[in-house]
C-alpha cells in the first residue's frame, strides 16, 4: 500500500507539473486561458459585432465609392454640357459675323459693278476675347452666367467697315439698316456726337437670325462704319491706353484729343477735294456719239457683267 500510495503521488505530482506546463505554454501563445463555451458568449458577440461592423464598413466605402463615381460622372457630364453651351455661344457669334461679311460683300460688288465707285475702304471682323468679355462683364457689374453676357455685351460680335469719305459712312449704314432681315437696335453716332476724348466712329448694334439646326437665333452684332482717318486714330490711341492702364496724364490725353480734330480735319479736306474731282470729271467727260448709242451701254454692260474675265480679274484678285 505503502509503495502503491507513493507511486500514486508520485504520479499526482507529475500530472500536475504536467498541467502547469501545459497552461503557461497555452497562455504564453494564446493570451488567454481556454474558457468553456458559456464563458465565451461575449467573445462571440464581440467578434459577431466585429464582423457586422467591417461588413457594414465595406457596405458604407462601396456606397462612398459609387456616390464618389455619380459625382464624377455628373461633373463630367456637367462640364460636356457647359462645353458645349459655350461653344455653341461663341459659334453664334461667329456664323453673326459670317452674315454681315457676306451682306457687306455684296453691297461692295454691286457697288464696283453698277456704280462704279466703291466706298467701303476695308472689311474686319473679330469675335471678343474671353479675357476682355470678362473685363467688360466686371466693368458692367454683370452676374456670371452666359444670359447675362449675351443680352448685356452687344460687341462680342463686331465688324469693322473702314470707308473712304465721311458721306460714304452715312450711306453705307443706311443700305445695311435697309435691310429688313436684322434688326437695329441702336445707332450710336460718335460722328455728330464725339466722345469726349475725340473719338469718332458710327456704331450700329443689331440683331441678326442665325440658323442653326434646331433652332433659330438672333444674335447682337455691333457693326463700327468710320473713316480711313478715324480707324487710324482709333487703332493707336487703343493701342496707347492698353500699353498704359494706368490713368493716362491730362497733355497726353490733350494731344490725343488734339489729334483726333485733326483727323476729323483731314477728313472733311479729303472730302471736299474728292468733290472737286468728281465735279471736274463731269465736266471734262464729253460723252463722244458712239458711247451714248445702245449698242455702246450694251457692250459695255456685257464686258462689266460678273463672270467676264477682263472686268472680274481685279474684284477676284482681292
Ligand atoms: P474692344 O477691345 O475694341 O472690343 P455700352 O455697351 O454701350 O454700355 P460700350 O460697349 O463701351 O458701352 O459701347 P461703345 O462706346 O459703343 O464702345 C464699343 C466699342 O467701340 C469699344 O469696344 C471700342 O472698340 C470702340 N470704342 C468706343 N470708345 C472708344 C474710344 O474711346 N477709343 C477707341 N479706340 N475705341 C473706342 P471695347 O470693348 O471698349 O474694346
Amino acid at each position: 500500500m505503502n509503495d502503491m500510495g507513493s507511486i500514486l503521488l508520485f504520479l499526482g505530482v507529475v500530472a500536475a507539473l504536467g498541467l502547469y506546463f501545459l497552461m503557461t505554454i497555452f497562455v504564453t501563445f494564446v493570451g488567454h486561458f481556454p474558457m468553456p463555451r458559456a464563458m465565451n458568449f461575449t467573445n462571440d458577440r464581440l467578434s459577431r459585432c466585429h464582423h457586422s461592423y467591417t461588413k457594414n464598413k465595406n457596405r458604407t466605402n462601396r456606397k462612398r465609392k459609387d456616390l464618389q463615381t455619380m459625382k464624377t460622372e455628373l461633373e463630367v457630364n456637367t462640364l460636356k454640357s457647359f462645353q458645349t453651351e459655350l461653344t455653341r455661344f461663341f459659334l453664334a457669334y461667329k456664323f453673326a459675323l459670317q452674315e454681315v461679311e457676306t451682306k457687306i460683300n455684296i453691297l461692295q460688288e454691286e457697288f464696283k459693278l453698277i456704280h462704279e465707285y466703291n466706298p467701303i475702304e476695308h472689311v474686319s471682323t473679330r469675335v471678343k476675347s474671353p479675357k476682355s468679355i470678362l473685363t467688360k462683364m466686371m466693368k458692367k457689374e454683370l452676374p456670371p452666367s452666359i444670359e447675362a453676357v449675351r443680352e448685356n455685351i452687344r460687341d462680342i460680335a463686331g465688324a469693322r467697315i473702314t470707308c473712304s469719305f465721311v458721306e460714304d459712312i452715312y450711306k453705307v449704314s443706311a443700305m445695311l439698316q435697309a435691310q429688313h432681315d436684322m434688326e437695329v437696335v441702336e445707332v450710336k453716332d460718335y460722328i455728330a456726337n464725339p466722345k469726349e476724348n475725340g473719338y469718332q466712329s458710327l456704331h450700329l448694334i443689331i440683331k441678326i437670325p442665325i440658323f442653326m439646326s434646331d433652332h433659330m437665333e438672333k444674335v447682337y452684332t455691333e457693326i463700327q462704319i468710320r473713316t480711313i482717318a478715324m480707324d487710324f486714330w482709333a487703332s493707336l490711341e487703343h493701342k496707347i491706353y492698353y500699353k498704359y492702364n494706368k490713368e493716362v496724364p491730362e497733355h497726353i490725353r490733350h494731344e490725343l484729343k488734339e489729334a483726333a480734330l485733326q483727323a476729323a480735319e483731314l477728313d472733311r479736306k479729303m472730302e471736299r477735294l474728292n468733290k472737286e474731282i468728281n465735279i471736274l470729271k463731269e465736266n471734262e467727260a464729253e460723252p463722244s456719239l458712239l458711247d451714248s448709242t445702245p449698242i455702246a451701254h450694251l457692250a459695255k454692260y456685257l464686258t462689266e457683267l460678273p463672270g467676264n474675265q477682263i472686268i472680274d480679274d481685279t474684284l477676284f484678285k482681292k
